[in-house]
């Protein structure tokens, strides 16, 4: 396979009708970087080729065609080949591993044969080797086989959301049964009542709202809930978080201002509203704003608004270059800003944070506010 990338200045620009990634040199691994470019470049190509594979081998190609038909399954691999990309970009196989063990709870909760996965990472592994350039096939073939022996050894998501040492453990479950069955107005009582009872609104978002919005997550990946249930939660834990704003209390001012974004192609943020919310009642200015930030517009955001402290938000290993790219971009604006990350793949995988150029990671919007004065305080 011929690859359309050329090389110039410092960017790896990639041909055709996709998108280019730029991509930081200081913060990403060189060879790497250059395989994701040819991946993202032809994903649905190895995806086409790894079915095809599939089912010349063993029928079972023929059969999920049969049942799901070719696009969408192109779909499904192609993800797994553009979350290999952004492994290799970033030099972490974990996120791969990650990705392929989160597909194994996935199938396994779905009845889906455990031996499907397994083929279809062997037959992609094959792909890579017999396509990629010589010397890149191994580096990349070899991430996959990483995944193929850790991910059956990945124990089953656990739920925290019954913990018998969360104190608000019954208005938490109140919530979540509210939720299940769509009585919104009653969700939305419960989370107010339990305010004006006196439970803290920090300890309303981390012991009530961010569990019960983790386990819709975590039921919707058993098969439990539908899409639609999931869906419906979401847009009830926004509205609880907006009425939590009316009632929060806010310490003096600290004179410093917070940029909030979900990087490009992160459609995830209510976790981020959640930390913005936090540095508020810290007396912090946030500026909030939101999913999907484009890159470029993301930077231009830091020059007008000179915040002290800019936080991004990735919400699966897909992000990460988009947050790489965001990183490096914001500092041509602003060599000497902090960055603060957080989100789904920083809170699981140690160190990433750095990988992707930021000044410090945090799991959680408490810790977040800790982390984003010393940072400014330094
Ligand atoms: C709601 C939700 C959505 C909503 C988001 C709506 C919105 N406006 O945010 C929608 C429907 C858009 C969505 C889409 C998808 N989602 Co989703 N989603 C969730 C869900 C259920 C809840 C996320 C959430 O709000 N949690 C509550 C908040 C408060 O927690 P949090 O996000 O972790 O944030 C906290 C910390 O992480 C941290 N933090 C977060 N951001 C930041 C930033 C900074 C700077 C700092 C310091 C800290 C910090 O502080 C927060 C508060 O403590 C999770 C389940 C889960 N386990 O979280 C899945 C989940 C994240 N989604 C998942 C998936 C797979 C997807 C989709 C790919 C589904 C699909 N097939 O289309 C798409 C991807 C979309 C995209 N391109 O981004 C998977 C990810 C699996 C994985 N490991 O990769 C999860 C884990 C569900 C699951 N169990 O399978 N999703």
């Amino acid at each position: 396979m011929r690859s359309p990338i050329a090389f110039e200045n410092k960017y790896y620009i990639v041909a055709g009708p996709f998108t280019a990634h730029r991509v930081s040199e200081q913060t990403m691994n060189e060879r790497g970087t250059f395989i994701a470019a040819m991946l993202d470049q032809s994903g649905r190509a190895y995806a086409s080729a790894t079915i095809l594979r599939m089912q010349e081998s063993s029928g079972t190609g023929t059969h999920l065609v049969q049942e799901f038909g070719f696009r969408a399954l192109v779909d499904e691999v192609g993800a797994r080949v553009h979350c290999l990309a952004e492994a290799l970009a970033i030099g972490r196989s974990e996120v791969f591993v990650n990705d392929a063990r989160w597909l194994a709870e996935l199938h396994t909760a779905r009845e889906v044969p455990p031996a499907l996965l397994t083929e279809l990472l062997t037959h992609l592994k094959a792909e890579l080797v017999a396509n990629l350039p010589e010397a890149d096939g191994p580096l990349a073939a070899g991430y996959v086989q990483t995944a193929l022996e850790s991910y059956a050894l990945a124990p089953a998501a656990e739920s925290k959301a019954n913990d018998d040492l969360n104190p608000h453990a019954d208005c938490l479950n109140r919530f979540l049964m509210a939720v299940l069955e769509a009585r919104s107005a009653d969700a939305e009582t419960i989370i107010n009542e339990a305010h004006s009872a006196g439970a803290s609104i920090p300890d309303l978002h981390h012991l009530v709202l961010t569990p019960a919005q983790r386990e819709l997550g975590e039921m919707w990946h058993r098969a439990e809930i539908s899409v639609a249930e999931e869906h419906l939660g979401s847009r009830i834990v926004e509205r609880a978080l907006i009425n939590l704003r009316a009632r929060m209390s806010m310490a003096p001012s600290a004179g410093k201002k917070v940029l909030l974004a979900s990087v490009s192609g992160n459609l995830h943020d209510i976790g981020l509203r959640v930390v913005a919310d936090q540095f508020e009642m810290h007396g912090w200015t946030p500026v909030f704003l939101g999913a999907n930030m484009p890159v470029d517009d993301l930077a231009l955001a830091v020059r007008e608004f000179e915040p002290d402290l800019v936080a991004l938000s990735a919400g699966l290993g897909l992000h990460l270059r988009a947050t790489a790219d965001s990183i490096k971009a914001i500092r041509t604006q602003r060599s000497d800003i902090p960055i603060l990350v957080g989100g789904g793949p920083f809170s699981c995988i140690e160190g990433l944070w750095k990988d992707v150029g930021a000044d410090a990671c945090a799991e959680t919007a408490k810790i977040a506010v800790e982390r984003g004065t010393r940072l400014t305080n330094a």
